[in-house]
C-alpha cells in the first residue's frame, strides 16, 4: 500500500494539515503505522505545533470514588467481581474526603480532577452524590471529570446541570477484539454512553488500552473509530495495560513501546486538536519513552502517586522528567 494513496499530512511543512477530517480508515491508519519511525515522529510533530504549544502539558490527578465490587468483566481491569486481583470493595468515598483530596490536587499543581466509580452505570441516588462532588470541586476552580460506567441521556443531561467538564468512557479495543475482552457490555453500549454524554453538552474524554494482546490492525482500527466519530473526543487517553495479577491479562507479552508510540503518534495525526493523554502505563516506563511519547503529540498525563487502584509515578520523579524536558504544566 503506498503512502501516496491516502491523503496523509505531507512531511513537507508547506504543507497545510490544519483540516480536520472524520473519515479515518483503518488502513490509513495502517499506513501511518507502517512510516519510517523518524518520518512518523516528524509528521506528529506537525500537526502537534499547528494546534498546539509543544512545551505544555496538562495534568489531571485522578481519584478513585467508589473502588472494586464491580459486575462487568472486563479482562484488564482489576475492580472486577471475575477476578480474584485482592482489590476490596469499597463504598462511595464521602463528599469532604473527595474535597480534602481535589484540594490537596489544585495545591500539587493539577488543573483537571478525574473520579472514577467501579460501576456498570451509576443508581439515580450515587448519581446525586457525584453531583455535589462535581459542584464542590469545580468551587474549588479544578476542571471536572468523571467517569461513571454507562450513562442515559436524562443522567447525562443531571451531571451537565451540575457543571461537569468532561466524561470520560473508552472504547478500550477495536470493535473486533472487544468481544474477546468484555462481555458484559457491548461497543454499541460504548457508543450510545458516548452520544449521549456528547449530546448533554459535556466535553468528551474517550479512547483505549494498548499491550492487551490485540494486533496492530486492531490499534488501527480503535484510532481509526475515535477518529471517526463525528466530533473527535476533546480528550484522548492512550492507556499502555498496566498487567494485574489475578486478571486474564495478567500474564499476557508487553507491547513494544516503540509501538505504543507510534499509536500516540497515530491518535495525533488523526485527531489534531484533541489533548492526547499519556495514560495509565508510565510507572513501568523509561523516562525516554515518556519523550519519545511527548514528541509523538502527547499533552496531558496523569499526575499523583496513583492512579485507580495502581501506582503511577511519584510526584517527584515527575516533576524531575519536566525538567529534563523542559516542559510546564499547562494552567
Ligand atoms: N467503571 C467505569 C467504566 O469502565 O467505564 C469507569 C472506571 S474504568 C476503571 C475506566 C477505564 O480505566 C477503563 O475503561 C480502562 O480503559 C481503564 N483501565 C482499567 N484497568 C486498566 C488497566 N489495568 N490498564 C490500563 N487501563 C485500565
Ligand atoms: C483512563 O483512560 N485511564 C484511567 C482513567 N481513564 C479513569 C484509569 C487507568 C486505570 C489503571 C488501572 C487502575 O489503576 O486500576
Ligand atoms: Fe468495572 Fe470499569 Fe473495571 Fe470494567 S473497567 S470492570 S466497568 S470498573
Amino acid at each position: 500500500m503506498s503512502v501516496a494513496a491516502y491523503d496523509i499530512p505531507s512531511s513537507s511543512p508547506a504543507v497545510e494539515d490544519s483540516a480536520i477530517r472524520h473519515d479515518w480508515t483503518r488502513d490509513e491508519v495502517l499506513v501511518l503505522f507502517a512510516l519510517p519511525f523518524l518520518e512518523l515522529m516528524f509528521r506528529a510533530q506537525m500537526v502537534h505545533r499547528a494546534h498546539f504549544d509543544p512545551q505544555q502539558v496538562q495534568v489531571s490527578t485522578l481519584l478513585s470514588i467508589k473502588t472494586g465490587g464491580c459486575p462487568e468483566d472486563c479482562a484488564y481491569c482489576p475492580q472486577s467481581v471475575h477476578y480474584d486481583t485482592g482489590v476490596k470493595a469499597e463504598k462511595l468515598m464521602r463528599l469532604d474526603a473527595v474535597l480534602a483530596e481535589a484540594r490537596a490536587a489544585k495545591a500539587a499543581g493539577a488543573s483537571r480532577f478525574c473520579m472514577g466509580a467501579a460501576w456498570r452505570s451509576p443508581k439515580d441516588r450515587d448519581l446525586e452524590q457525584v453531583c455535589a462532588m462535581i459542584e464542590g470541586v469545580k468551587q474549588l476552580g479544578v476542571e471536572t471529570c468523571v467517569t461513571l460506567g454507562m450513562l442515559t441521556g436524562p443522567q447525562a443531561r443531571r451531571l451537565k446541570e451540575a457543571g461537569l467538564d468532561y466524561y470520560n468512557h473508552n472504547l478500550d479495543t477495536s470493535p473486533e477484539y472487544y468481544e474477546r475482552i468484555i462481555t458484559t457490555r457491548t461497543y454499541q453500549d460504548r457508543l450510545d454512553t458516548l452520544g449521549a454524554v456528547r449530546d448533554a453538552g459535556i466535553h468528551v474524554c474517550c479512547g483505549g488500552i494498548v499491550g492487551m494482546g490485540e494486533s496492530a490492525d486492531d490499534r488501527a482500527g480503535m484510532i481509526a473509530t475515535l477518529a471517526s466519530l463525528p466530533v473527535h473526543p476533546e480528550s484522548v487517553p492512550i492507556n499502555m495495560l498496566v498487567q494485574v495479577e489475578g486478571t486474564p491479562l495478567a500474564t499476557g507479552t508487553a507491547l513494544d513501546g516503540i509501538d505504543f508510540v507510534r499509536t500516540i503518534a497515530a491518535a495525533r495525526i488523526t485527531m489534531p486538536a484533541s489533548m492526547v493523554r499519556l495514560s495509565a502505563g508510565r510507572e513501568d516506563m523509561s523516562d525516554e519513552t515518556q519523550a519519545l511519547c511527548f514528541l509523538a503529540g502527547a499533552n496531558s498525563i496523569f499526575y499523583g502517586p496513583k492512579l485507580l487502584t495502581t501506582p503511577n509515578p511519584d510526584r517527584d520523579r515527575d516533576a524531575q522528567l519536566f525538567a529534563r524536558l523542559g516542559l510546564t504544566a499547562m494552567e
